[in-house]
């Protein structure tokens, strides 16, 4: 049988066959892709993960007490993160600053904290690991297509670092544990939100590599 952070990922399989397929991890492993289009990622996802602090820490006021520690943890590693984009975008003049997110990025960083206000811990905490498990999967995928030396290498350490690789089991072996005391009901609101994290990944490496408009220019 297996365990609940398997078989939601096994329900994914047609959304992570599609994102091993997307031209932006292919084209970042080939080491061909442009600098302009991996500059509107990194934009995005600074904003992202800027954004992704008041939903961990959101995840984390409502923890049970034993997942304070790790969750505190993963909060300080995401400044950590964040220094990552900023030193690369200074060594790449990428501006982080003045940057409006982009339709996608939008409403996946507002899908995160509505579900880290409005539903049970265990659903909040389903779409922490899916988005998590979805990032060490693309670039653990592109760590190992690459033949040379990216200019963008540490954003690929950054999310196949033995740490993170450990920290994505932790929470795929906690979210075993949260799926087991609820009823079935709340584990089906876990499988959907799994997927619907899953569609949000996908729609955000489409969003970094065709770009993406508000439907009227904003001032
Ligand atoms: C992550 C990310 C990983 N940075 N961006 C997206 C769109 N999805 C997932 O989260 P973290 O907090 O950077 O490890």
């Amino acid at each position: 049988m297996l365990a609940f952070h398997e078989e939601v990922r096994h329900q994914a399989e047609r959304i992570w066959q599609a994102m091993y397929a997307h031209p932006f991890l292919a084209e970042t492993a080939a080491g061909t892709i442009s600098r302009d289009v991996f500059a509107r990622w990194m934009q995005q996802d600074y904003l992202f993960v800027r954004e992704a602090v008041p939903f961990l820490a959101i995840l984390l006021a409502r923890a049970p007490a034993t997942l304070r520690r790790p969750l505190g943890e993963a909060l300080a590693a995401l400044y950590r993160e964040l220094e990552v984009f900023e030193r690369l975008a200074r060594e790449h003049h990428v501006a982080l600053e003045g940057i409006r997110m982009l339709p996608t990025c939008h409403a996946y960083v507002h899908f995160l904290l509505a579900t880290a206000y409005g539903r049970s811990f265990p659903e909040a905490f389903t779409v922490l690991y899916a988005a998590e498990k979805a990032y060490l999967d693309a670039w653990s995928w592109v760590k190992q297509q690459q033949r040379a030396v990216s200019p963008w290498q540490a954003f690929i350490e950054n999310w196949t670092s033995p740490t993170f690789r450990e920290y994505v089991e932790w929470l795929g072996h906690t979210l075993d544990g949260l799926a087991h005391g609820v009823p079935e009901s709340a584990r089906a609101a876990m499988r959907e939100l799994f997927l619907l994290t899953a569609q949000y990944e996908l729609r955000f490496w489409d969003m970094a590599w065709a770009g993406e408009h508000w439907p009227v220019e904003m001032p």
